[in-house]
């Protein structure tokens, strides 16, 4: 069974040799990617939409979605009056270093501050593919319970942070502890922040935007 091995080798060294090159197109113009991924509707067109007000006239920001079907999201971005592409991948539950090279073509990085990159909801392939992206935000939404880290753990051990989404929702959810949460992303040896937040009700959203304008600046230099 070698082969089928050899194969994904191969695809994955492809793979990081675009992501290589894309990021090589966001230094070149001091834009950062940052990569949000999380499962299926843990909130983070929403997470953007309210970031994206939030910034409005001090960082520029442009967004790339990946999406099985529909442009739904990108509309939604576009909507708020900033820039959003739309990969429609079909059949495929992660994007890689290809889309978002192609995605360049149509997205022009000039003048930009932040480009977000929304992965397909899955909560395990995109952790596999570097897109050339500088951070990875992994969402984890109180509804979705605190053992997430433990479940999934190649996918929050590549977070840059760790946004605990829904918070507004902590009332209904008596079983969703954030301590558990945490304990739980340590425990696969990730130091990174735990940043608890509603991007319906507002709160927490200080912390996020600050983690955001950090990596801005950490590129910059
Ligand atoms: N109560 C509450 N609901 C939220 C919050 N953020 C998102 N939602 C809801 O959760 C659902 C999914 O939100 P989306 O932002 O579309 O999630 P997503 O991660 O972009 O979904 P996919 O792109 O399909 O993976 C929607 O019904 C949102 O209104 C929040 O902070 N609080
Ligand atoms: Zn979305
Ligand atoms: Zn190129």
């Amino acid at each position: 069974m070698a082969v089928p091995v050899k194969v994904m080798h191969g695809l994955l060294a492809e793979n990081d040799r675009i992501a290589r090159h894309n990021r090589e197109h966001f230094d070149r113009h001091g834009v950062v990617a940052i990569n949000l991924m999380s499962s299926p509707g843990a909130g983070k067109t929403a997470l953007l939409e309210a970031s994206i007000e939030a910034l409005r006239g001090e960082l520029d920001v442009a967004v790339i979605v990946g999406d099985l079907e529909t442009d739904n999201d990108a509309r939604r971005i576009r909507a708020r009056g900033v820039p959003a592409l739309q990969i429609t991948t079909g059949a495929a539950c992660h994007l890689d270093a290809a889309m978002i090279h192609d995605a360049l073509h149509h997205t022009p990085l000039e003048g930009l501050d932040i480009l977000f990159i929304e992965n397909v909801g899955n909560l395990v392939c995109p952790a596999s593919f570097d897109l050339g992206q500088h951070r990875n935000a992994v969402l984890l939404s109180v509804t979705e319970g605190d053992d997430k880290p433990a479940k999934y753990p190649v996918m929050f051990r590549a977070a840059d942070a760790m946004l605990v989404t829904k918070t507004d929702l902590l009332p209904c959810m008596e079983d969703f502890s954030e301590q558990r949460a945490s304990a739980a992303l340590r425990q696969l040896g990730n130091a990174a922040p735990v940043l608890p937040l509603s991007a319906r009700r507002g709160g927490g959203m200080d912390a996020w935007l600050d983690w955001l304008r950090a990596a801005k600046r950490e590129r910059r230099a």
